[in-house]
Order: C-alpha cells, then structure tokens, then sequence
C-alpha cells in the first residue's frame, strides 16, 4: 500500500501555499523562517488542517452512505468547523458535540468564532459541559446513537479526526505536497514547528517524511498541557499512519519529538507567550495566529530560534493549521 491508494475527495484549492516570514526571521536574528497556510488551504469556512484530513476521510463516510457527520470538540473547536463545512459541502447534516474543554469567561465564548460559523453553515450543534479530553468521548458516541435512533446514518469523526483510522493521512500527503513545493522552490526545510494536541497532524507528518530521502526534524510543540497522553496518542498515529502508506520500518523515537514549555496549565487558556507571538507575528507580517494552538507553537518557535535550539543556518517551515476563527471569542485577551 502506498498513499496513492487511498481515495482523496478533493475539498482544498490546492497545494497550500508556502511563503517567507521575512521580517520575523530578520526580528529573530537566526533560522530562516517560513510558513505553509493551512488557514488559506480552501473556500470551506476558512479551511484549516481538518480539511485536509477530512479529504481522506470523506469517500469512507461516502461509501458508508452516510447522511450526518458526527464530530466533537470543544465550544471553539475550528475541527467541527470544517466538519460542519464539508456536511454543507456534501450535501448531508452535522451534529456538532461541543464541549466545555475550556473554562473561558469571555461571555461570548460559545457564541461567536468557530460555534458561529458551525451554526450558519445549518450544524446541529448541541453544548455539553465535559471537560477537555484528547481520547474518544461518551457524549460522542451518545450522539451517534441518538442519530441512529432517529433513523438517520451517522458518520463519527472523533475529536481533531485523530483517532479515525485514517486521520493521519491528510499530513502524509502534506510531507509529500512540502517536498513538490521545495523542488520548484530550490529550498529544504530541514526544520518543521507545528502545534500538537489530539496527534494526527504531526503524526502524519512524521509518517510521511519518514519515507522521504533526506531527514529533517518535526517539531511538534504541545498545546494540550496533557503532554503524556499527547505523547502516547502522536506515537501511536504516528505509527500506525507509517503502516498504512507502506513506510515498511518501524518509526523510530526520535523521530517523535513533542516538546513542552508553552501550552500553559491547560488546554485552551492562552499565557503570555502565547499572546506575545500573537501581538509580534500580526505586527511584524500582518500574519493571524491564535491562542489555542498556533498563539503556542508559535511562542516556541521563538525561544527555539532565539535560544539557538534552532541553528541559525536552519531553513524552518511553520505550519499554521488555521485556528483563527476562535479569535472572536478571546477579545478579553487583548484587553
Ligand atoms: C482539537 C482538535 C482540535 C479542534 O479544533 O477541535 N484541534
């Protein structure tokens, strides 16, 4: 098996775009720092990683003759976002389980942003009170059930499509997609930053360059403040997404590197760092971040850059996954 063999339905523009971060780097005085968009991967909703993971996914719940789409995750979660975006797109439903992972007290917290833009798009979104939790959830496959039992035919997609058989492939194809964009762009992105909470994003990724000649580093900077299970849960996808595309060796564990230091106490709730990197990345390249996740990985970018973890002649690709939207709802952040 290769990943050419899996069917991919088609929800992105294209490759996503990868571009300098030139005054950033020049801020920095170190690696020279670029970024691949995820949050202008697509005309659904603002696209974002989940989209293109859902590329894989969509042709099973396709073939399965599914009618809703079943997914999960916290009241801002950009994963249910395009999960609602892609229902629209297909043509079926979306029931939405949104949870309080966060405890946020902007009042608008579960109104505006992501949970907006899921309930104009015509998702079923129901709130729950569960705290955060990467791993499958009871109220989710609740839900599954009260979508069967009112005769429909759900399709579940856990929480970030992490723990779907297939949730690590979409990044399997983003190795591939990066190393197409380096060849017309005579670069090698020998570092890679990206912010890791339910896994499949990174684990993908890992899989997909491990089956590439040239090695570099995958950094995946945790923002879940649950490090050990983020660990456990990247390691597993990670390993199971080399089998599916055939890598036919044993991921090693250094290629599985998630590092802490800038996730805070808890998931959702952005510190300091978080909102330097967002305020220094705005002002220096009119780039938006967010302080769930990219608000985080960025901030570790930044020490690793300024503290020379990250050589001064490394060549960095920063992923930003998309989390924007959730922007809205931490305006008291920003005082
Ligand atoms: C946690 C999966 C996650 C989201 O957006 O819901 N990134």
């Amino acid at each position: 098996m290769s990943l050419d063999d899996f069917d991919r339905y088609p929800l992105m523009f294209g490759p996503s775009p990868v571009h300098r971060l030139e005054r950033l780097t020049r801020h920095l005085g170190g690696a020279q720092i670029w970024a691949k968009r995820e949050d202008c991967n697509s005309g659904l909703a603002f696209g974002g990683n989940k989209t293109r993971k859902l590329e894989y996914i969509v042709p099973d719940a396709i073939a399965k003759g599914a009618d809703t789409l079943v997914s999960i995750g916290g009241y801002q979660s950009n994963h249910t976002r395009q999960v609602a975006a892609v229902a629209a797109r297909l043509g079926m439903k979306a029931r939405l389980v949104q949870e309080r992972w966060v405890d946020w007290p902007d009042v608008v917290n579960d109104k505006v942003g992501n949970i907006l833009l899921s309930r104009i798009m015509g998702a079923d979104v129901r709130l729950d009170p569960s705290g955060f939790g990467i791993g499958i959830k009871d109220s989710w496959e609740t839900a599954l059930e009260e979508v069967r039992a009112a005769g429909g035919v759900p399709y579940g997609i856990p929480a970030g499509a992490s723990e779907h058989p297939l949730g690590g492939l979409g990044f399997a194809h983003w190795a591939a997609e990066v190393a197409q964009q380096e060849q017309e762009l005579g670069v090698f992105f020998d570092t890679i930053v990206v912010c890791t909470v339910t896994g499949s994003t990174h684990a993908g990724m890992i899989a997909g360059f491990a089956g590439q000649d040239r090695p570099r580093r995958v950094l995946g900077i945790d923002a879940s403040a649950t490090i050990d299970p983020t660990r456990e849960q990247v390691a597993r996808i990670a390993r199971h997404t080399a089998d599916l595309v055939g890598l036919g060796r044993d991921l090693r564990d250094d290629e599985i590197t998630v590092l802490e230091g800038w996730a805070g106490d808890r998931y959702g709730i952005p510190v300091a760092s978080t909102i330097d990197a967002i305020r220094l990345t705005a002002q220096l390249e009119g780039m938006i971040i967010d302080p769930v996740y990219e608000g985080k990985s960025m901030a570790g970018l930044i020490d690793l850059v300024r503290a020379g973890e990250i050589a001064p002649d490394s060549t960095v690709l920063y992923a930003h996954l998309g989390g924007q939207p959730a922007l809205n709802a931490y305006a008291g952040a920003f005082g």
